[in-house]
């Protein structure tokens, strides 16, 4: 693993090395600040590379995801809101999902998911204690797949803290990953400001818009639950490739089979 993160610029192997606690705090200052941080070439072209040809083998198992849904990730409005709540405003979202057990025990993509050092750099970078892999059959690490039309709407991720995103491919154009700080109030208690805020980016004014420019290779760590945020549709031939992984902050954790049958599809179901 060591000989494939870029080391040079991420000295995160050596617990104890001043160079990783000074780039520790570089991106934990950035993360505070603008609610995401970039670590362009955290993987070198080659590992990159690799990846990319793992997920291509694996590619005709992933699920082809489509839904219709609210920035809470809900499938319908859930009534009684203000008619001007956020909540009323429904987007359509579609990509392809592979889950972890499409990647077999020593795929590259569970050796990074699983290598401890990346795990304990996150964990300095979000200011958690400890974090711990997931224990999930499907959660651990997926890459999402975006063709010609796939698109992320608008939306909070729902459980953990932070985000932690690998960009193994970029499409042709479009596919931007777009989002908007402070959007909502970390324990998601309804805030004026954020709500007013929040509506006119889902309504598309651009003024609280950041779109974050990345490259494959780099990595990038947000807040997800309190940032909204979203991908543009991909245009173009080349598909967008998209590591996400799932830490978490304490060990055993597996996930709602619900939420798993609607993420990854009904296999998963009949998999119980
Ligand atoms: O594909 C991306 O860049 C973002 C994906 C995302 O929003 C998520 O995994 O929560
Ligand atoms: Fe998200």
């Amino acid at each position: 693993m060591a000989d494939l993160i870029n080391l040079a610029n991420y000295p995160i192997a050596d617990a104890a090395s001043p160079e990783r606690e000074k780039t520790v705090a570089r991106f934990r200052e950035q993360l505070d600040r603008q609610q995401y941080c970039v670590l362009p070439n955290f993987i070198g072209p080659e590992m990159c590379a690799q990846l990319v040809q793992e997920v291509y083998q694996r590619l005709p198992d992933a699920y082809a995801n489509s839904s219709r849904r609210n920035c809470y990730l809900q499938r319908q409005s859930p009534g009684g809101l203000p008619s001007d709540h956020p909540g009323n405003i429904l987007f359509d979202a579609s990509y392809n999902m592979m889950a972890y057990d499409l990647f077999e025990d020593g795929s590259l993509l569970r050796a990074l998911y699983t290598w401890e050092p990346l795990r304990r750099f996150v964990a300095d970078i979000v200011g958690a204690q400890t974090l711990y892999l997931s224990e999930d059959t499907y959660q651990p690490a997926n890459v999402l797949c975006y063709c010609t039309g796939d698109r992320s709407a608008w939306h909070f991720d729902s459980t953990s803290a932070f985000t932690l995103t690998l960009m193994l491919q970029a499409a042709d154009a479009g596919g931007e990953f777009m989002i908007a700080p402070h959007t909502r109030n970390e324990d998601t208690s309804e805030d004026p400001a954020k709500l007013a805020k929040l509506r006119s980016v889902l309504e598309g004014d651009d003024t609280h818009v950041v779109t974050v420019p990345r490259e494959p290779g780099a990595l990038v760590i947000f807040r997800g639950c309190t940032s909204v945020h979203c991908v543009s549709p991909v245009e173009g031939e080349k598909e967008r490739l998209m590591a996400v992984f799932v830490y978490e902050d304490e060990p055993g954790v597996i996930g709602d089979p619900e939420v798993n049958r609607t993420v990854y599809g009904p296999r998963t179901q009949a998999a119980q």
